[in-house]
């Protein structure tokens, strides 16, 4: 529990909280959703290497895009951060066609406005990464909105940059990985500018914030299996649950696999020991 700092927000797996007028502190929990329903059972140390990860992405991204990250704390799970006026969109980049992009290819063989060729089929790697913004619901689910909608929200100005920084974001990181053995599908960044300034904020390029895939399972013409979930959601859906809160409790051995995926993810993309972070996080620096 961080001393001395306000509650300022709740996300289903994480904690915001104000340290002072400029800074906030995000503290990631291992929490773990599935089908969108927040499990009762945690994944130890999950909140540790999605903050890890993002601090990691951050130190290397630097000369693409300002970000938020002031002090990782000694706990491994809590990032100081610049605290921004946080943009009224969701900034996804798709590399690769599934979940609500791929509904919507079906539909209108195009997704936020950007027509596709015909033929793709579902996880199809797309010819070009597409940004696809979508508005913050309150409750339920973003929407996908057309640039028009999006450039309207933020301005021309902001949004022609947003859109460059975040494909340019993306192609860093998916390029990364991809070398690693992980496809980076998706993902999603949030923005915030501070002093008129573009600053990258919230965590990023995270499991949490993207679709992660194994790339010696990819196989377009189907869904593809989550890098780090697909544990949790196999145990899940052999019970018949029927997707409503409350989840069911996971087992330890589905705990073990699934915290060893978010383990194994953290280690290839960085190539630094798990161990080595928890000791210092400073490590992602380095
Ligand atoms: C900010 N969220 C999402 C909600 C969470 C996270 N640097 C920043 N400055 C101002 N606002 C935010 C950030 C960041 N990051 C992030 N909402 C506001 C959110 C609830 C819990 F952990």
């Amino acid at each position: 529990m961080p001393e001395a700092a306000l509650h300022v927000g709740s996300g289903k797996v994480r904690e915001l909280y104000a340290l002072d007028d400029d800074r906030l502190l995000l503290v990631a929990s291992d929490r773990i959703s599935t089908f969108d329903v927040v499990l009762p059972t945690e994944i130890p140390d999950k909140g540790r290497v999605l903050t890890g990860l993002s601090a990691f992405w951050f130190a290397r991204t630097h000369d693409i895009c300002a970000n938020h990250l002031l002090a990782l704390r000694a706990d491994g799970r809590s990032t100081e951060c610049r605290r921004l006026e946080m943009l009224p969109i969701e900034c996804v980049v798709r590399g690769y066609l599934s979940g609500s992009g791929w509904k919507d290819y079906t539909s209108t063989g195009a997704v936020c406005g950007h027509v596709l060729p015909a033929g793709l089929t579902e996880s199809s790697e797309l010819p070009e990464p597409i940004f696809t913004p979508a508005t913050k619901a309150t409750t339920g689910h973003d929407e996908n909105i057309d640039r028009e909608r999006a450039a309207e929200l933020v301005g021309a100005e902001l949004f022609d940059e947003v859109e460059r920084v975040s494909i340019a974001l993306y192609r860093f990181a998916a390029e990364h990985a991809r070398a690693r053995g992980i496809v980076i599908a998706d993902t999603k960044f949030e923005f915030g500018l501070d002093d008129g300034t573009l600053v990258l904020g919230d965590e990023a390029l995270t499991p949490d914030s993207s679709r992660f895939w194994p790339a010696d399972e990819y196989r377009p013409g189907g869904a593809q299996p989550s890098f780090d979930k697909q544990y949790a959601r196999d145990y899940c859906e052999s019970l018949g649950w029927d997707k409503t809160d409350p989840g069911p409790e996971l087992p330890e051995e589905v705990v073990a696999g699934t915290r060893a995926r978010y383990v194994e993810a953290f280690e290839r993309l960085t190539a630094i020991g798990f161990d080595e972070y928890l000791a210092d996080p400073g490590a992602v620096n380095r």
